[in-house]
């Protein structure tokens, strides 16, 4: 191939990182999506998509764009991570292979249905609490928070202590995705003693004798990885298992309380809640973004994106193109949103989506049961981040059934 055949890539002076568009991405990323196929972000001198096609495209492409230099800002070629790198989400094939087919065989559909009735009967114990109280409250701190952090470290195996460290670790991870901006900066004094916190966690006399984590060191046990390799596994449960999910939920009360009708079609046919998860991912996109590193010279949509430039895909913007999506800013429980991107799609598609959908089920099948009507009450506030798309506050009015 030869730049003569390539096309000239449009260039915008945008920055996605500023507290500004983090805080209300949707105008940049329609800039991005209609100036083409892929953008050049002049600023951080990285190649940029926000269509669909593309970025479904980009994301299956592990062959021509690599994960192992780092799916953040930040190009392992020249720079030294901040942490060592993930064997899953910082790995390419053939590396990639044995952690992801053991963490899928540990977090697979059928092993994760055996939460549902302890899932549940978590929800209705937290609504228990939370019901009996004021019929005005937050739903960030006392729901989309709380319940993950009541039902995901029992199942990794967590004992208390350090518990605490989860949801700021994986915060400053999130942001470490991105430039060292105001956020990165706000996060560094934290950084060391997080990590520590987390890495003790993550050894085997720190873990229960069942749950995820001990599942992890069987495996090295059974030599399917390496004893090396078991502990970051379990870091990687740690890393992705908490603040993404809090945020989901988030994403999901907050459609829902704005959206009465769909509330009541969800009451009306409680078998929607997956649906109304899913779209609810696909609206908010939780993670927004993700960086790959072009592995040679690689065209795509007849652009030349050269060797080792990185390349930053909007899974966010994807997820609201209109190219692919009728009315995408709708939150519509009669569309099928299953082929979103806010998972990812690939050889790297979101290992614990089944953990996080029982989780969501869980704690929002609860709510149809018992809730009538629930509408935003007060000023709703953003949590920002450089990866994640968040809420810090969502006053919730609800009244009974
Ligand atoms: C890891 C994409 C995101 C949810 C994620 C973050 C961290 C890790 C994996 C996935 O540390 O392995």
């Amino acid at each position: 191939m030869t730049t003569t055949t390539t096309r000239a890539i449009p260039v915008l002076d945008d920055d996605p990182f500023t507290e500004e568009s983090l805080r209300d991405p949707l105008p940049f990323q329609e800039r991005l999506r209609e100036a083409g196929s892929v953008v050049l972000l002049e600023k951080y001198d990285v190649y940029a998509m926000g269509r669909y096609d593309t970025v479904h495209t980009a994301l299956l492409d592990w062959q021509s764009l690599q994960s192992s230099a780092g799916v953040g800002l930040s190009n392992f070629r020249y720079e030294k991570p901040w942490r060592p790198p993930s064997l899953l989400l910082e790995a390419d094939p053939p590396h990639h292979n044995a952690p992801r087919a053991t963490l899928e065989k540990i977090l697979s559909p059928r092993a994760i249905r055996r939460m549902t009735p302890a899932w549940e009967q978590d929800a209705h114990d937290l609504l228990d609490e939370v019901l009996s109280g004021p019929r005005e409250f937050d739903a960030v701190p006392a729901l989309a928070e709380v319940y993950p952090l009541r039902v995901f470290p029992d199942a990794v195996g967590l004992r208390e202590e350090g518990r605490d460290a989860l949801l700021p670790y994986g915060n400053h991870a999130f942001n470490a995705f991105g430039p060292a901006n105001f956020l990165v900066v706000e996060g560094a004094p934290h950084t060391q003693s997080l990590s520590a916190a987390v890495a003790q966690m993550c050894a085997r006399g720190q873990l229960e004798e069942s749950g995820f984590g001990a599942d992890i060191w069987a495996a090295s046990d059974r030599g399917d990885i390496s004893v090396d390799q078991a502990p970051l596994i379990v870091r990687s449960l740690l890393t992705a298992g908490v603040d993404t999910t809090v945020h989901a939920i988030g994403a999901m009360i907050y459609a829902l309380a704005s959206n009465p009708a769909q509330w009541e079609a969800l009451k009306a046919d409680p078998s929607l809640v997956r649906t109304a998860f899913d779209e609810a991912i696909r609206l908010e996109s939780p993670v927004q973004t993700f960086f790959r590193t072009a592995k040679s010279d690689v065209e795509i949509d007849g652009h030349l994106i050269p060797e080792g430039k990185k390349v930053l895909m909007f899974l966010s913007s994807a997820n609201r193109d209109h190219r692919r999506w009728d009315a995408p800013d709708a939150f519509d429980l009669t569309r099928d949103p299953s082929g979103h991107v806010g998972f990812g799609m690939g050889i790297h598609q979101c290992v614990g989506q089944h953990v996080a959908r029982l989780e969501a089920a869980s704690l929002i099948g609860a709510m149809v049961e018992r809730v009538d009507t629930i509408e935003i009450a007060g000023p709703t506030e953003r949590h920002l981040n450089n990866t994640l798309r968040a809420w810090h506050s969502l006053p919730v009015r609800v009244t009974l059934r």
